[in-house]
């Protein structure tokens, strides 16, 4: 019998803020590469986590959640979806089952027909996630509704966080791509440089421990990061830059316990996965519309070019 090519392609996780995108990259790949938080909007970049195996290889893209773009910030956020389209072997759209289908989703559904007469070589699936929420007979109409846009080749209910589904959807993306070579160095499980990661982890501890507008109004800017590998120790000095001087001491909080708490969850959080002793020196401060400095959001993306 022929033993079967290894398979290598590009899968874009898109779909609408909150529809799980990046939890279900973390549990395709085994591996924490892009924060989750249940706040909308969390994931601000396209994210590259790779899944190897002798079956071949994967590139997923993980994207921001496609919205209505009001700053500059939210610009750019779209521009990586469209980016991540034009690079995509299968578009994989990523739907919260659990939610009524409304406005949002016919806009996405608009945009993947573009993507479609654009690119009629590439695949398009469509995820319905959060099954774990949804009673059972809530299943089959929307499965019907997908079906009916005529513009998927595949439609796959799992649920990202408890991971039913998740490997037979894994079969099916390699299924669907053609034999080739890895493009990517198979040791690697993403092409985000540890820099960039922190201020990730950090930032998903903003997001996770405050409400209201804060999560939108806040990034996170490494100042300075050093690998002292014979030490195995990382030293990361980063600030939480807010829009406000109002929204500092939020962040902070009382006596500093805040900021306290979130350095604490991203230090322990980063020594787990970076497997090395993290120092970490956190500061907040205010930049006033950093959402419409091109510069600045240009600085926070710098590492990933
Ligand atoms: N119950 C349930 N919750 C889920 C599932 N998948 C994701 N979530 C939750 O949904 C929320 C959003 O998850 P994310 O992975 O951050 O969603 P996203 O699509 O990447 O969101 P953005 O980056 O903001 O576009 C988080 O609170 C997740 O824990 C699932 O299968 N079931
Ligand atoms: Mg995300």
């Amino acid at each position: 019998m022929a033993v079967p090519q290894p398979r290598s392609g590009v899968v874009a996780l898109v779909g609408r803020p909150n529809a799980g995108k990046s939890t279900l990259l973390n549990r395709l790949l085994g591996h924490k590469v892009s924060i989750v938080s249940n706040k909308p909007q969390t994931t601000r970049n396209r994210i590259v986590g790779i899944l190897n195996e002798p079956r071949g290889q994967i590139a997923f893209l993980d994207t921001p959640g496609i919205h209505r773009p009001l700053h500059k910030l939210n610009v750019r956020m779209m521009h990586h979806v469209r980016e991540s389209f034009g690079e995509a072997d299968i578009v994989a759209l990523i739907v919260d089952a659990s939610e009524a289908f409304g406005k949002g989703d016919e806009y996405v559904i608009e945009m993947l027909r573009e993507q479609k007469a654009k690119q009629p070589e590439s695949k398009r699936f469509v995820i319905l996630n959060k099954i774990d929420l949804l009673k059972k007979n809530r299943l089959l109409p929307m499965i019907q509704q997908y079906s009916g846009f005529e513009l998927f080749d595949e439609i796959v209910p799992l649920s990202a966080s408890s991971g039913e589904g998740a490997d037979e959807l894994a079969t099916l993306f390699f299924g669907n791509l053609k034999p080739g070579p890895p493009t990517y160095p198979t040791e690697d499980f993403t092409t985000q440089p540890e820099r960039f990661f922190a201020a990730e982890i950090i930032r998903e501890k903003v997001l996770q421990n405050t409400s209201d507008e804060l999560p939108y109004t806040t990034a996170v800017s490494v100042d300075r990061f050093e690998d002292d590998e014979e030490k195995n120790l990382i030293k990361i000095w980063a600030t939480i830059v807010v829009e406000r001087e109002s929204q500092k001491p939020i962040v902070i909080g009382k006596r500093g316990d805040m900021v306290k708490r979130i350095g604490t969850e991203a230090r322990l959080e980063l020594e787990a996965i970076l497997g090395a002793k993290v120092y970490l020196d956190l500061h907040v401060g205010v930049h006033e519309s950093w959402r419409e400095d091109e510069r600045f959001l240009g600085d926070l993306e710098r590492p990933l070019e």
